[in-house]
């Protein structure tokens, strides 16, 4: 039987860049603090301070030389370099300024879709300054983060986000890269196949397996072979090595809390009744945090009673919490010093705010999970 034929839809109009801070977490330390730039530099604790625990948030390139990594331990780290420096990571600090690059880009345009604390897509396709050019405007963004926040980035200029990703990492660091729709496919055929996102450590062996190292030997299979051996990622795949990749730049909006609250027609009139509510309304709020992937610093009780006063209280942490015995426990705290069922109880709420997702605390999200640009 004939394979029924559905040409391919490329859409090539869009004009989208992707901007990666480069090193990121190290280079703002170089910045605040430039005696660190002559020194291998780890953003971590020392092992020494840890008892060898504790992760390499990032590294600056020179550090990069001795092997050090990203996600590597602390331990691993100082045995590969002894006399590298290391620094503590504040994440605070890294948010502020991500914030400054979100601001620098939305001079720009508004169609921003921000990856990780530390990248974005931007659609320039049309534009705040009317500028055709979208390599213009990579350079003006790059120029801008310079001036203004004395630190660099890469960009990747093309007509799709899965091209433009590509790009921004050909030249790093400091690197601007366009690929045209006309260079496209010689591109990825170039590519050794890991580059593709989703192929990650699992599936190399399998691609290798059935005789694909590059873009060039992925290109060669059939849509069929791609589906039958790797599901969805086939399918996608079949298109990006043909540099087809239609996904709209999501303009997400930044949730800043989450939080449930439950009313009730007869008033709650027991601390146990109470307890057992907060402790519902803890686990739904950790199933959305989880659903967001998210975790915040701040718990918020609020408690409505039978005559309509409201309170809320906060309590702000050091740590981030997104675990439902955490959340109730401390919801718990702060009501046991304003509960008090005397009144009645009308309504119980808890929000957890101050909130960041979960990938800047090192913690790895599934693929194909919420937020993959490339499903
Ligand atoms: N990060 C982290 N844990 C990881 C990976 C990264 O906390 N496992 C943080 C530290 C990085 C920042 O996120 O500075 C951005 O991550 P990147 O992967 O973009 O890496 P860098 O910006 O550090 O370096 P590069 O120049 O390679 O982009
Ligand atoms: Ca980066
Ligand atoms: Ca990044």
């Amino acid at each position: 039987m004939p394979e029924l034929q559905f040409p391919l839809k490329n859409d090539t109009s869009r004009k989208i860049i992707h901007i990666d801070m480069d090193a990121f977490f190290a280079s703002v330390e170089e910045r605040d603090n430039p005696e660190l730039a002559k020194h291998p530099l780890v953003i971590a604790r020392h092992p020494r301070d840890t008892g060898g625990k504790g992760v390499v948030t990032t590294a600056n390139y020179k550090a990069r030389q001795y092997g050090i990594h990203s996600a590597m331990s602390a331990q691993k780290a100082y045995e590969l370099c002894p006399k590298a420096v290391f620094v503590p990571g504040n994440h605070q600090k890294y948010r502020e300024v991500s914030h400054q690059v979100r601001a620098i880009f939305q001079r720009y345009t508004e169609v921003i879709e921000p990856m990780s604390i530390d990248e974005a897509y931007l659609d320039v396709t049309s534009n705040k300054k009317n500028e055709k050019s979208a390599l213009k405007i990579a350079r003006f963004i790059q120029r801008d983060i310079w001036q203004e926040l004395q630190l660099t980035c890469s960009a990747g200029v093309s007509y799709n986000k899965f091209l433009a990703k590509l790009a921004s990492d050909y030249h790093k660091p400091k690197g601007i890269t366009l690929i045209t729709p006309e260079d496209a496919v010689d591109f990825l055929k170039d590519l050794p196949i890991e580059k593709f996102y989703g192929v990650g450590k699992k599936t190399v062996p399998k691609m290798n397996e059935l005789g694909i190292f590059t873009g060039s030997d992925l290109y060669e299979k059939s849509e069929m072979e791609l589906i039958q051996n790797f599901g969805k990622m086939g399918y996608s795949l079949y298109r990006k090595v043909r540099g087809i990749h239609n996904a709209p730049v999501n303009v997400i909006r930044q949730r800043k809390s989450v939080g449930r609250e439950l009313t009730y027609g007869k008033p709650l009139a027991t601390e146990e009744e109470c307890l057992a509510q907060l402790r519902q309304i803890a686990e739904k709020v950790a199933e959305s945090l989880k659903k967001e992937q998210k975790h915040g610093k701040t718990v918020v009780l609020k408690v409505r009673y039978s005559d309509f006063t409201t309170i809320t209280k906060r309590k702000t942490f050091n740590e981030y919490i997104h675990e439902k015995d955490k959340i109730f426990s401390e919801a718990s705290l702060i009501w046991e010093e304003v509960g008090g069922v005397e009144k009645g109880i009308r309504l119980l709420g808890i929000t957890v705010t101050n909130l960041d997702p979960l990938t800047y605390e090192n913690i790895v999200l599934p693929l194909w999970d919420t937020g993959n640009p490339y499903s």
